[in-house]
């Protein structure tokens, strides 16, 4: 086992005896909440469940530690749940449970901690400044308000909320149900995604994601949204956002998407962003040095030898390909591979599997039984180069444990064919299926996939399915153990949700 990672606290020690803990459930999820619950009962300690009635007893109040160190967010939540500033309670990040555990030993609070002093300050200086809700990112108030409604049922009845619509839901439903959105939310959804795209291209991807959670929202909404009212009641839909819902709503427009998306330099970004190997980082820095056509960027010293690649494809890359195409790649790099070792199993995934008419590139997944010892990968490209179908390396053979990855273009042969990006994995036998379903996508799928097994307590990845996982934050604190998946319905079937064929995936933000 990795020394880093302990297994959980067995009741063998007292750490937390005399602390009398409440936790702020605010952004911790049930699951946390209550591993941390466990762990502080095991460890002798008391959980204070209900803080107006006991807190004169509470010795620690527990903050998730994104909460913690958003000091503004802090202030509001403890005022607004009354929290008596002149008692002694230390206000910890859940950091000190961790580390507590992780040490065996009740540590002091010091290093976690955040003063009561400071809050009281801010609790007094901001208790006449703005509304709560006011220069927030998108949703977030409301979600403590409603995180918190649903986990303090002693003080008051939870709220009625819609139905949530959080990422995690996204694989539970076919992406080809049909959309019961009116037209009017489709329009606003294709302005509020020109705001998402240069967010993203400029490298603000907080705000890009506070967008397309909140189009993610409004296109599981179902019903016409007709008020700023409606719109900030769908979780996921903050303030802001509602506003500009609002706006589009009166002026069939939206001002912002004119003043970002059509500003020269979120244009040339874009543009930039759209060459392989560009970031928006990059992208932003060739504007700023007076970059502004892809011409300019040939003249650019500076290229990595992937961006010299995706600019002089550029055109073609763009370009989608049909699906025909996509098999015409795909049985050239098969007959290739089945001339090496005629066992292998060779399968298209990516858009191609799910259906899609059009793909952007060719995902292609080769198996490799246990008892073939040949390294497939170096043998393929070599004779996929030698015959000229092979034309560039983008990334030349990755490794990740005992997957292999080899990014590049391709061309058929023959007159007025275009250059077409193709990814190669080569896995283990034993990796089949979770690397199908996870080279299948789509990435959206992905993400909420891997989203149901962690609060179930497993680990999804392109390498395994693993149970038994116990996490602190993002961070998993045991190693879990590999549960067999032989096919991707077994996947499912662990994760105790419905089979949805590939072409059921393409679920997009
Ligand atoms: N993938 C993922 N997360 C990403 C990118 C990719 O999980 N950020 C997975 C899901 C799809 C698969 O890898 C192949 O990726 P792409 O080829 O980039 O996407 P695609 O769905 O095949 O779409 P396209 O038609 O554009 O290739
Ligand atoms: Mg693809």
């Amino acid at each position: 086992m990795d020394p880093h990672k302990r297994p959980l606290l067995q009741n063998k020690s007292r750490i937390f005896e005399n602390c009398y803990i409440y936790i702020l459930p605010v952004a911790l999820g049930k699951k946390r909440m209550s591993l941390f619950q466990t762990q502080i009962t095991n460890g002798g300690g008391i959980c204070v469940s209900k803080l107006s009635a006991t807190k004169c007893n509470v010795t620690h109040i527990v903050l998730e530690d994104s909460v913690v160190k958003d000091s503004e967010r802090c202030v509001r939540l403890l005022s607004s749940i009354n929290v008596d500033t002149n008692t002694a309670v230390k206000i910890v990040g859940t950091q000190w449970i961790s580390k507590c555990l992780k040490e065996c030993v009740c540590l002091d609070t010091k290093e976690f901690e955040l003063s009561v002093e400071k809050i009281t300050d801010k609790v007094n200086t901001k208790s006449n400044s703005k509304p709560l809700n006011e220069d927030r990112d998108p949703g977030t108030v409301k979600n403590d308000v409603a995180d918190f409604a649903t986990c303090t049922v002693e003080d008051s009845p939870p709220k009625k909320l819609k139905p949530a619509v959080s990422e995690e839901d996204v694989c539970l439903q076919s992406s080809s149900k049909p959309r019961e959105n009116s037209e009017c939310n489709h329009l606003v959804i294709a302005e509020l995604q020109k705001l998402a795209n240069a967010f993203r291209s400029t490298g603000d991807q907080w705000r890009a994601y506070g967008y397309e959670k909140a189009i993610s929202a409004i296109k599981a909404y179902g019903s016409e949204i007709t008020s700023y009212e409606e719109a900030v009641s769908i979780p996921g839909v903050g303030s802001k956002i509602a506003a500009k819902v609002s706006e589009f709503l009166a002026s069939g427009h939206l001002r912002k998407v004119d003043e970002i998306c059509g500003s020269e330099r979120s244009q040339v970004v874009e543009l930039f962003t759209k060459v392989w190997g560009v970031g928006p980082a990059t992208a932003q820095s060739w504007f700023q040095q007076g970059f502004r056509t892809l011409e300019d960027l040939k003249a650019n010293p500076n290229l990595t030898k992937q961006q010299k690649i995706g600019l002089k494809h550029f055109d073609d890359i763009q370009d989608r390909m049909p699906r025909q195409e996509v098999e015409q790649i795909a049985a050239v790099v098969e007959t290739a591979a089945l001339s090496i070792e005629p066992k292998l199993n060779v399968e298209l995934c990516g858009s191609y599997r799910r259906g899609r008419t059009t793909c952007g590139d060719v995902d292609i997944l080769i198996t490799k039984q246990d008892n073939i010892h040949t390294d497939i990968l170096p043998c393929l490209l070599q004779q996929l180069k030698e015959s000229g179908f092979v034309t560039d390396d983008l990334v030349n053979i990755e490794v990740s444990r005992n997957q292999k990855k080899y990014l590049g273009i391709c061309r058929l042969p023959g007159e007025n064919q275009k250059h077409r990006r193709l990814d190669i994995f080569v896995v283990p036998e034993s990796e089949y299926a979770t690397a199908l379903m996870h080279y299948t996508g789509s990435a959206l799928f992905n993400r909420s996939i891997r989203l149901v097994a962690a609060h179930k307590g497993m680990s999804l990845s392109e390498h395994c399915l693993l149970a038994g996982v116990v996490r602190e934050g993002k961070e998993m604190l045991n190693d879990g153990y590999i549960v067999p998946t032989p096919t991707e319905k077994s996947i499912f079937g662990l994760l105790g949700i419905e089979y949805r064929p590939p072409e059921e995936r393409e679920h997009r933000l």
